[in-house]
């Protein structure tokens, strides 16, 4: 019955309802209706309520469950397989559990909150509850694993494009996993692999993405590196879309999917050039930290398999598969 309620104020989102035709509609007391508008609003769903008019939906409402990210979503096969929780220790986690019990292809994990959430290199992921998109997809591409780091830059570009499809705003890739919005770090991608001898069981694919943090929700010393959807779009008033993450993780799979189909037939060059539309590494001075080594010169471009190539200050040239890159005037490299 709960569904159906909140399907009826959805329906209806400028109209209040009376408890009455809901009663009628749905056939139990209005009693009931109004024990079960007290849960919904538990849930987080805010619904005014007036004793002469009834209840209505308020459209600010952001609340994250398997039944809202399915009612948004238009994939064909990512998401069909939804594992909602509360709170987790990390989401790629419980992702990789999943796969290893064999569920399908595209299932998601998501979650309000992380206490572990993990970066790369044992690196700690801030994940407040309620105020970002967490989330896991379990893949199973037919890829080597020399060709692992094309589905970060595929995952990179698919953000990038919901971002814009969603909010309007112009975000951009910071080689190989940040999207960046106003020199400062949005959204991290952490792609982990389970593999045999010759080939790849599964990867996870973890997407993390500040949607509503103010500037009390970072530390200080993230706060110079971190932004959320919220604060950018606070700094824009002409742009004042309310956020729904629901509508986010809907976006971001429907662009995965189109460009993991590419990755599926192999077309890892059109990935490439999208990425390269929105890269903010290419054509400027980069450092490179890898394996304790530091590497200085200028990001000329991306392999087909997705490393950076990078002409260094001593004239050799280099390429990249995975390290720490601060690009100069980004994330305080200067
Ligand atoms: P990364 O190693 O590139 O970035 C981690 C670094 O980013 C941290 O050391 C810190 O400086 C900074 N940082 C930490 N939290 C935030 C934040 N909320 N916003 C901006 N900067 C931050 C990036 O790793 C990959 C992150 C993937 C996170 C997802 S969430 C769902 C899934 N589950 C999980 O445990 N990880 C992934």
């Amino acid at each position: 019955m709960k569904r159906e309620i909140l399907l009826n104020l959805k329906n209806s989102p400028l109209e209040y309802i009376s408890g009455e035709h809901l009663s009628t509609v749905l056939g139990v007391s209005r009693t009931a209706i109004w024990k079960v508008i007290n849960e919904l609003k538990k849930e987080g769903y805010v619904i005014e309520s007036s004793s002469k008019k009834g209840y209505r939906l308020s459209s600010t409402s952001d609340v994250l469950n398997s039944f809202e990210i399915s009612q948004e979503l238009k994939t064909k096969t990512l998401g069909r397989n939804i594992v909602y929780l509360d709170s987790v220790d990390s989401t790629n986690n419980y992702a990789k559990k999943a796969a290893l019990e064999g569920c399908e292809e595209g299932t998601l994990v998501v979650a309000d909150n992380q206490t572990c959430g993990r970066g790369r290199l044992g690196r700690e992921w801030n994940s407040p509850d309620k105020k970002g998109v967490w989330m896991s997809l379990v893949l199973r591409p037919e890829i080597s694993f020399d060709e692992v780091q094309i589905i970060t830059l595929a995952a990179s570009v698919a953000v990038v494009q919901a971002l814009y499809e969603v909010a309007q705003i112009e975000a951009g890739i910071k080689w190989p996993n940040d999207i960046i919005i106003n020199g400062k770090k949005v959204c991290g991608i952490l792609v982990e692999m389970n593999m045999e001898i010759d080939r790849i069981n599964f990867l996870v694919l973890g997407i993390g993405l500040n949607v509503n943090q103010e500037k009390e929700d970072f530390s200080q010393e993230l706060l110079d590196r971190a932004i959320s959807l919220k604060m950018y779009m606070d700094q824009n008033a002409n742009n004042q879309k309310i956020l729904k993450r629901n509508e986010i993780i809907a976006t971001i799979l429907l662009k995965f999917e189109e460009i993991y189909d590419k990755v599926k037939c192999r077309a890892f060059e059109d990935i490439i050039t999208e990425w390269k539309r929105y890269s903010v590494t290419l054509g400027k001075e980069v450092n490179i930290t890898h394996k304790s080594k530091q590497y200085r010169g200028v990001a000329q471009d991306i392999t087909k398999d997705g490393k950076l190539i990078v002409k260094c200050v001593n004239g050799s040239v280099i390429e990249v598969f995975s390290g720490e890159v601060s690009v100069r005037g980004l994330l305080g490299y200067s």
